[in-house]
Order: C-alpha cells, then sequence, then structure tokens
C-alpha cells in the first residue's frame, strides 16, 4: 500500500482524483488538504466534502489549508470550473465536520506520525500548503518518500504561454517546493494532456452505472464543454488523477529525470517550470517530469477505482434516495 495526503483543489479533476485514490486498492488515503485555487478555499473545501460524501469516504481527515497564495492576491478559474468551482452535478451536502487543524499541521503531523520515507505527498493544487508545511518543518524532507504534484510542463503553458495555472498562481511556493531537495515528480500538462476523456472513456464510466460514476460522467461533461470554449480540445485533460495513477503504477505514467527550476521573477514567463534538457541529469537530480502516459492503462485504473467504490449507501444522490424508497417497498 502507497500511503499519500492528497492536497487539492477540488476542480473537476481534483474530484476524479480523490476518487480514484479512495478507490485503488493500492492506496492508502491518509489525509486530505484543501488550498484556494480552481476556486476560493471555502468552495473548494465544501467540495472536497461533497465529492467525499458521493464517494463513501469515511475516516479520513479533511482540513482547509491555505486561501491565498504565499505573496500574491487570489486567482480562481470559473472559466474552466464554474462559479461552484465544481459546476455540472448537483454537489450533497457534507457528511462530516472537518478536521480540527490546518491542512499545514494535518500534513506535517501525519507524515511525522509515520515511518520515514514511508508517506507520498500528491498536490493538485497550488503548492502553498507543502510550501508552508516544510518551511514549518523542515525535517519533512527527509521524511516524505516523494511529492508527486500536478503542475507545470516542459515549455508548454495552459494559464500563460509558457506556465500552468497550479504553479502560475504561486510561483513563490512551487519554487520551495521544487528546490528542497526531496524527490519531486512533475505530473505536468505533457502528459496530463495525454488524459483526454475521450467519448470512449466517457461511455466506459456511463456504463458503470453507479451513482459516482454518474457523478463523473457529470462533472466530465461540464468540464469537456469549458475546455471545448475556452482551450479548444476536443475531449477535456483530466489533469489531477494523473499524479494518483504515477503513485499507484509508474509504468502507466513513466517520468524523465531532469532538473527543473521555476521562473519567479520573468517578464512573459513567471511560473515557467523551466526544464533542462541540454544532457543527461545527474544521478542526485532530485526532480523527474513524467512525459508519456498509457491512456488505456490510466482509464483502466479509473474505472476500476468507480467499480470498486460501487453505490455508497449514504452518498447524498437521487440514486440513494431511489434505492431507500425501493427498500421502503421491498
Ligand atoms: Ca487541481
Amino acid at each position: 500500500m502507497e500511503k499519500i495526503i492528497l492536497d487539492c483543489d477540488p476542480g473537476h479533476d481534483d474530484a476524479i482524483a480523490l476518487m480514484l485514490a479512495h478507490g485503488n486498492p493500492d492506496i492508502d488515503l491518509l489525509a486530505v488538504t484543501t488550498v484556494a485555487g480552481n476556486q476560493t478555499l471555502e468552495k473548494v473545501t465544501r467540495n472536497a466534502l461533497a465529492v467525499a460524501r458521493v464517494a463513501g469516504i469515511a475516516g479520513v481527515p479533511f482540513a482547509a489549508g491555505a486561501d491565498r497564495p504565499l505573496t500574491r492576491p487570489v486567482e480562481v478559474a470559473p472559466s474552466i470550473h464554474g462559479e461552484s468551482g465544481l459546476d455540472g452535478p448537483e454537489l450533497p451536502e457534507p457528511s462530516f465536520e472537518l478536521d480540527g487543524r490546518h491542512a499545514v499541521q494535518l500534513i506535517i503531523d501525519t507524515v511525522m506520525a509515520h515511518e520515514p520515507g514511508t508517506v507520498t505527498l500528491v498536490p493538485t493544487g497550488a503548492l502553498t500548503n507543502i510550501a508552508l508545511a516544510v518551511r514549518q518543518e523542515p525535517r519533512l524532507v527527509e521524511r516524505v518518500k516523494q511529492v508527486v504534484l500536478m503542475g507545470g510542463g516542459v515549455h508548454v503553458g495552459n494559464w500563460s504561454p509558457v506556465a500552468e495555472f497550479n504553479i502560475v498562481i504561486d510561483p513563490e511556493a512551487a519554487d520551495i517546493v521544487f528546490s528542497a531537495g526531496w524527490k519531486v515528480v512533475m505530473c505536468g500538462l505533457d502528459v496530463t494532456h495525454q488524459a483526454l476523456a475521450t467519448p470512449e472513456v466517457a461511455a466506459r464510466i456511463a456504463g458503470i452505472g453507479t451513482a459516482p460514476a454518474r457523478f463523473v460522467g457529470e462533472l466530465l461533461e461540464f468540464f469537456g464543454r469549458t475546455y471545448a470554449d475556452v482551450q479548444g480540445f476536443d475531449s477535456p485533460p483530466v489533469h489531477d488523477p494523473v499524479a494518483v495513477a504515477y503513485v499507484i503504477d509508474p509504468t502507466v505514467v513513466r517520468a524523465v529525470q531532469m532538473p527543473i527550476a521555476i521562473e519567479t521573477q520573468g517578464r512573459l514567463t513567471t511560473g515557467m517550470t523551466v526544464a533542462d534538457l541540454r544532457s543527461s541529469a545527474p544521478a542526485d537530480c532530485p526532480t523527474w517530469a513524467a512525459m508519456e502516459l498509457d491512456h488505456t492503462g490510466f482509464w483502466d485504473l479509473v474505472v476500476d477505482a468507480l467499480e470498486r467504490i460501487g453505490d455508497p449507501s449514504d452518498a447524498g444522490t437521487e440514486a440513494d434516495a431511489g434505492a431507500e424508497t425501493a427498500g421502503a417497498t421491498a
């Protein structure tokens, strides 16, 4: 079992990453933390709890973290994720309370409570919480197994010509995380733009026939529309579960070792993940970039996780209400 902490900003693709982490039998989901990004902290935290209810996640601490980047003003992405941050499906009310701790404290406590080298951090939003955690507790660099993040890209961007959203909204935090010295695997746009939810993928998910799968189908429908309108994609790239998939099976998401630094001062290039491709990386280079995705293998993992999640009894969805009615008449 791979122990992970998912630090996210749900977010359509974050929601699917959370379901993959919960449903996959090789992942031990230790904690879920939220950070401002796709929408405000309040909205993404509510969304995380809604997804938890839909997927039947229980007994995992959820905590809210940074409500703004380290030094810059908040920037959110309603053009991609809608006003709620998770537009499309109906969002059920939470079925449990947040952990009382700040996300940064929960991250530190969780990592320090486990054996060194056993906990992987999986950030799928801005790197604000992770940067704050490693500043507050520098021993995290030695304790954490690796940081497998969604963000950046080798000389490719989406929020600017050369910068990806998660990195560019808090480049100072990204700089701290990429230069800390721990192993960082960047699952950037190079690989996540291969994680397309094609019509065939949507049909596979629809075929599962459960409430969580229908929820994912509605997410993909909305996400597909905004990605078509704003970014010109025929099918939406489902970024965040790629980082979870790397932790599950590095043969599905193949990474290459290379030096990567974050531009924080550029006139045109702030938030760029500057990768050095001039020669092969030194053996002790701690940064890696995922470059190649096994598309079928990746979606097999997502479909398998949804099948294992099944129909949780307290999903707060229409299907659940229907099941209760059926139960009452039986
Ligand atoms: Ca995200």
